[in-house]
């Protein structure tokens, strides 16, 4: 740090120049981001409370309100009268506190000390982070030839060691839903926490169903269910940080509670102490703005513009991987190998990325990405076939 003070000038103009060198959202040029330019009223709202802090919730009771509001609306949306959990920072930290509460719980009244989660090969990476935080081994499920968890390969799968199974509502690479009815009730069965991942498909698939979209259900309507992890700052609008953590019950929150003595709560069950209320607000605030037919219609828009991609891309002839059931879509090239057909397009400007699962050029279609994007990508992706 330099010793004297520096014009606020002087700094927003170096400040500027730094950030240029980022990619903006609105070139529609980044394809594989499942982020998007927040929504201006959430912006707005989240600085009117960027000096609040949840974590000693008796100083902020009016945010500590707005979490719970926004808690309960998830909650709702997810088919749950009454639903417990926190806003987050993002969909990392839901998976980890979902784990957390399962080895938990498992550890309590079951007597688990060295516990394993069961995931897809299709899981966030987040998983094995939180495996890697709490101690807990990987079991890895296999997918089937459409890349969902194989069910049977489940049931094989499953020990006196498992502390928890988790499913995913919008796979990271693909879009896709596992067989979650199928799974809840294998989980259910056998007594074991399950947990759904969707992050990225739970502000999109309540409000596609709702128009009409035929998509599995998902959701605590499944007695199997015990958490949900839905992030408002991914098809939600809302401001990064902003993840959702919903859990069935409030014994899930209360295996993880730590005492914090001085605090104007007596007990903290959430990761991070002090902690953001500007989120919630912002999230508060953009889903009463957008509302069931708001966020239906932003949906359904997505899906046209990966239905319009789709048909272009086989006109071409390039091989589409599967069907696409949310707005992800990947994709090859019948000749060139993914990783350096994504550095052609790169070249080009398109910021792509590649899946592994199978590996294949995958684009996310998110808000930012317009008609005209898809168009122009269109022509590139024709010069280079
Ligand atoms: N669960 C699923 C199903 C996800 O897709 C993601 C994020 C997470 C959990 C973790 O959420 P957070 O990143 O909020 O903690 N998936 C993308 C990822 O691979 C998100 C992303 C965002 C990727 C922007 C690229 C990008 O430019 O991290």
């Amino acid at each position: 740090m330099q010793d004297e003070p520096i014009d606020k000038e002087d700094i927003l103009k170096d400040l500027s120049e730094i950030h240029k060198l980022d990619y903006e959202y609105s070139d529609g040029r980044i394809l594989g981001s499942m982020c998007t330019e927040a929504h201006p009223f959430a912006k707005e709202v989240y600085c009117k409370f960027l000096d609040t802090n949840l974590g000693d919730p008796g100083l902020f009771k009016g945010t500590k309100h707005l979490e719970d509001e926004v808690v309960k609306s998830i909650g709702e949306l997810l088919s749950l009268d009454k639903p417990y959990g926190n806003i987050v920072t993002g969909g990392t930290e839901a998976n980890l506190m979902a784990i957390r509460a399962a080895r938990n719980h498992a550890r309590k009244y079951k007597g688990i000390v060295d516990g394993e989660i069961i995931i897809p090969d299709s899981a966030h990476f987040s998983f094995k982070k939180a495996a890697d935080m709490l101690n807990l081994k990987i079991v890895e499920v296999e997918l089937d030839e459409n890349y969902k968890i194989d069910v049977e390969s489940l049931k094989k799968v499953i020990s006196d060691k498992t502390v928890a199974i988790v499913a995913i509502a919008g796979t990271t690479e693909l879009g896709l839903i596992d067989p979650i009815e199928e799974i809840s009730k294998i989980a259910h069965e056998n007594n074991i926490y399950f947990h759904v991942d969707a992050a990225f498909g739970g502000f999109s698939i309540p409000f596609l169903k709702d128009i009409g979209h035929d998509l599995p259900v998902f959701d605590f309507s499944l007695e199997g269910v015990c958490s949900i992890t839905v992030d408002p700052h991914k098809m939600g609008l809302a401001p990064i940080p902003a993840g959702g953590i919903i859990f069935r019950k409030e014994e899930y929150l209360q295996v993880m509670a730590v005492d914090s003595p001085y605090l104007t709560v007596k007990t903290q069950s959430t990761i991070v102490g002090t902690r953001l209320g500007a989120a919630s607000a912002a999230t508060y605030a953009i889903m009463k703005y957008f509302g069931k037919k708001g966020y239906s219609r932003m949906a359904n828009d997505l899906m046209e513009n990966t239905y319009f991609l789709k048909e272009g891309l086989e006109s071409i002839g390039y091989e589409i991987i599967c069907e696409p059931e949310l707005n992800i879509l990947a994709f090859n090239h019948p000749e060139i190998e993914a990783h350096e057909f994504a550095k052609k397009l790169e070249n080009l400007g398109w910021k792509v990325s590649v899946a592994k699962c199978p590996i294949a050029i995958r684009i996310v279609l998110m808000n930012h990405i317009k008609k005209n994007h898809l168009k122009e990508l269109l022509e590139d992706l024709k010069e280079i076939y």
